[in-house]
Parts: C-alpha cells; structure tokens; sequence
C-alpha cells in the first residue's frame, strides 16, 4: 500500500541522510545541511525506491539515487526561499534556512546539497558499475541543472517582469523544468540501475510532475482563505499565470486528473506490479500539503 511504502521510504531515506552527516565538522553549513534534508513528503525518493522495487533492485542500491534526489530537491528549496528568489521565512512549518541562521549560509546549504547530491549517486555502494554510476550522475545533472531544474525556474523568474502572463503552453514547459524534472529523474532511476527501458516510467512521471504543479496552484488557492472564492492564489496575485488562472479551478481539477489516468495508463506494462505507483499518483492530486 502506498501509505506504508511511502512512510517505510521516507524513514529509511532520512536514516541514510542522517548516517552521511553524521561525521561532519560541528559548523553551521553542516548543522543547516541537516535541517533542510529534515522533513518533507519524501515523494521524490519514494519514486525511486518504488521505481527500484518494480525492477528488481536491492534496496541498499536504491537508497543512494533516492537520499540524493532529496539532497537537489531540499538544495533547490533553501535556494529558492531566499530574499533574492521567493523571500519565504518558513518551510516545512519551520524557519526557513536563511531566517535561522543567514543568507551566506543558506546559499552554502544549498551548493552543498547539490555537490551532496552528485557524491551520493557516485558512491561505489549505489552500483557495482562505474558506467551505471556515471549515467545517473549524467541524468542528474541535466534535470537538476540548465536543462531542467534551473531552466524552469529561469523562466519563472523571467516570467515576473514580462509584461504578458505566460500562456498555458509557456507555462507547461516552464514547470515541466522547474518541478517535472526531478519528478522525471525519480521515477526512471530504478530502470537506469537496472539497466531497463526508461519509456515506462518517463511518461508515468511527465503525466505526474506536471499533476503534481497543477495540485500545487489548486493548493495555493483551497489552501489560502484570503483567496477562497478569488480562484487565483500567491503567484496569480503577483501577476503570474498559474495553472488554476488559465483553466479556472474546474479546469485545472479535471486536467489533473486526466494527467492522473495518462500517468497510470503508461504503467500498463508492469500490470499489477505497478499498483503502488498507481496510489501514488492518486494521492499527489489529493494531498492536502
Ligand atoms: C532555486 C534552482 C532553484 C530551483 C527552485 C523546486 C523549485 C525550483 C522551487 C520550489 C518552489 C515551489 C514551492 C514549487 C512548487 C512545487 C514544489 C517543488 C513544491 C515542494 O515540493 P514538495 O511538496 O515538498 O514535494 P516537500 O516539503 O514535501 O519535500
């Protein structure tokens, strides 16, 4: 059941994370690199220990790729929360990293969890062949970087000053960067250890990353009672196109929801083997945080 995978998952990803900070200086960069891998859905590494699981993969393999895709994912965030990006005071429900302690050393976070990140799917105990190692570190780097990631969140930052909304076109490949990518990577890490078709897999998470950014909007306007009724949310109100003002919430709903049946329909060649994937994707146009 996905419930019981994705907590049993989020435990094992945080032991390891825990267990290779464990030896580090006593240092605040050390102390916040921590703090920002604490906590969170632990979707992404979830998808690659499920992703793993459907192919066969020891899971002392798996938890290489997946505590590494949660170090980029927490880098992005403590970068993105800061004075010069989003200028967010809290994540996870907790000061965010530049509020407890400063900018400087929220921006090191961050680079450290990036570099973290690259060490960790490099690490000889994620697979036995250097080649192997050397594709997912290769994959990671485009989805996290220029390509991927980086891109999508160089449009958002274009998209602030421009003086036309995105259009729903725009928007989809922007977020297709900015949250797809990981998702993307996540999902195919298994099939790249193992060595198997990425097809499968890849259209399963380009369905389910851009479900999840559309869950997003529709959770920044059902969650935000200041905006209840209004339909637009945080990024709308500064002017930014979201998914929720361009398709309306029915709109955005119903396309979620087909991403949902589209996401599940590319699983078809694992058959039930695939059912806690199928969860998964359900509970991403479902979850309430
Ligand atoms: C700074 C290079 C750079 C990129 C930042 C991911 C990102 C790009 C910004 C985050 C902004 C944001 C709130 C995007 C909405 C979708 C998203 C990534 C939400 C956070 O992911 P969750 O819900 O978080 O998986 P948890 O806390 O559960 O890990």
């Amino acid at each position: 059941m996905f419930s019981d995978a994705l907590r049993r998952d989020a435990a094992r990803i945080g032991a390891h994370l825990d267990e290779v900070l464990a030896k580090e200086p006593d240092l605040p960069v050390i102390h916040g690199m921590r703090y920002a891998v604490s906590g969170g859905k632990r979707l992404r590494g979830f998808l690659v220990m499920e992703g793993a699981r459907l192919h066969g993969v020891p899971e002392a393999q798996a938890i290489w790729p997946a505590a590494a895709i949660e170090a980029i994912h927490a880098y992005s965030l403590v970068h993105d929360d800061l004075p010069c990006m989003d200028d967010d005071d809290l994540r996870r429900g907790l000061p965010t990293v530049h509020r407890k302690w400063d900018d400087g050393t929220a921006v090191l976070v961050g680079d450290a969890l990036q570099t973290l990140g690259f060490e960790l799917v490099l690490d000889a105990a994620c697979h036995a062949d250097p080649v192997v190692r050397a594709d997912l570190a290769l994959s990671l780097a485009r989805a996290s970087g220029h390509r991927g990631m980086v891109l999508g969140q160089a449009l958002d930052i274009q998209a602030e000053t421009a003086e036309t909304p995105l259009t729903l076109d725009q928007i989809t490949e922007l977020q297709a960067g900015k949250t797809g990518a990981l998702i993307v990577w996540s999902a195919q890490a298994g099939a790249r250890l193992a060595q198997s078709d990425l097809k499968p897999l890849t259209d399963y998470a380009t369905a389910l990353g851009l479900a999840f950014q559309i869950a997003d909007d529709i959770l920044d306007v059902e969650g935000d009672e200041t905006t209840v009724g209004k339909a637009v949310g945080k990024d709308a109100d500064r002017g930014k196109a979201t998914f929720v003002s361009l398709l309306g919430l029915d709109g955005a709903k119903r396309r979620a929801s087909d991403l949902v049946d589209a996401a599940c329909d590319a699983l078809s060649p694992y058959g039930a083997r695939a059912q806690t994937l199928n969860e998964a994707a359900q509970f991403v146009i479902s979850r309430d945080t």
